[in-house]
């Protein structure tokens, strides 16, 4: 039986700038998967919205303002140099992105790319965080919830590179819901992006846990459903907002198998045996035998009692 070992790479960015242009982005993306290439990466995970700034922190009456952080098209010019490296390297990607359709309608976009340039997966961000109308008393705003609509997609898993692949996008994977309905699937490798600020202005008495409630679900999410998880920041002080760093890559057993140590672009690497997740499926999370779902109707029935 052949191995299937995977080499997964995380491409930390660091911040974007406002005015950074998409190819300059592109081409810090290239060069992460350049290295990529280098320590023999299968594919590369890249952050949430990661051809701009995070703009929802920022209150645009006008739709002329808020459009053009929008992809209307994937790929496009500004991305085709990633596509094209990505194909000449034979590496895969994850890449996130806001997406405006031919509708208008917008969502927080993922997508996975095979290993011949193709895009064999697509997925749009279930759990927005944040508000809807603008909140001046906040240090910045966090207006997901007023520049996209919840995804429509659901979480589809994807048979791809040799595995079972799932995607989330940042929020999603505090929600064990996210993992649990990928794990239902036979998810092995459940990647995702996030761009996490370090203050909360809500509840500021947590801001120092950001980092421990960041790798505990992420930790959970893969142990409980014996996946691995690729958690990618967008990290460092982005327009005056410290966004959270310490991208990792989880083994099925909830161990941080590899982590970035900078708030800048940084590349990690690991080696992931695929079937290490069958100890876990096969095994304490065995669900075929152990899951009771009779008793847990109520988590679809309702949000909330
Ligand atoms: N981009 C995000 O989804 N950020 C949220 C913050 C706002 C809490 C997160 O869950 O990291």
């Amino acid at each position: 039986m052949p191995n299937r070992h995977l080499t997964i790479a995380g491409a930390q960015l660091g911040p974007i700038a406002r005015d950074e242009t998409r190819a300059s982005c592109v081409a810090r993306m290239v060069a992460l998967l350049e290295q990529a290439q280098k320590r023999g990466a299968d594919v590369v995970v890249f952050p949430e919205l990661a051809l701009t700034t995070f703009f929802p922190r920022w209150y645009f009456e006008d739709e002329a303002d808020l459009n053009p952080f929008y992809e209307t098209a994937m790929p496009n010019a500004d991305v085709q140099p990633l596509f094209d490296a990505a194909k000449a390297a034979g590496i895969g990607f994850y890449l996130g992105y806001a997406e405006r359709t031919p509708e208008g309608r917008r969502f927080n976009t993922s997508i996975l790319v095979d290993k011949s340039g193709e895009i064999v997966g697509k997925y749009r961000k279930v759990h927005l965080p944040g508000h809807s109308e603008h909140e001046p008393w906040r240090p910045f705003q966090h207006l997901e919830k007023r520049y996209f609509e919840p995804g429509d997609l659901g979480f589809p898993v994807f048979e791809t590179m040799g595995g079972t692949m799932g995607m989330a996008i940042c929020n999603d994977r505090r929600w064990p819901e996210t993992y649990r309905v990928m794990g239902l699937q036979g998810a092995e490798v459940i990647m995702l992006g996030y761009n996490t600020p370090t203050t909360y202005a809500p509840v500021p008495q947590h801001d120092h846990l950001q980092s421990f409630h960041s790798h505990l679900s992420m930790q959970a999410g893969a142990y409980q459903n014996g996946s691995y998880v690729v958690g990618i920041a967008k990290a460092g002080i982005e327009e005056g907002c410290m966004l959270l760093g310490q991208s990792c890559i989880i083994a099925p057993t909830g161990e941080i198998v590899a982590q970035a140590s900078t708030v800048g672009d940084e590349l990690i690497v690991a080696t992931c045996d695929l079937d290490l997740c069958k100890e876990i499926k096969e095994n304490v999370f065995d669900f075929d035998l152990h899951r009771q779902p009779q008793h847990y109707g109520i988590i679809t029935e309702m949000k909330k009692r």
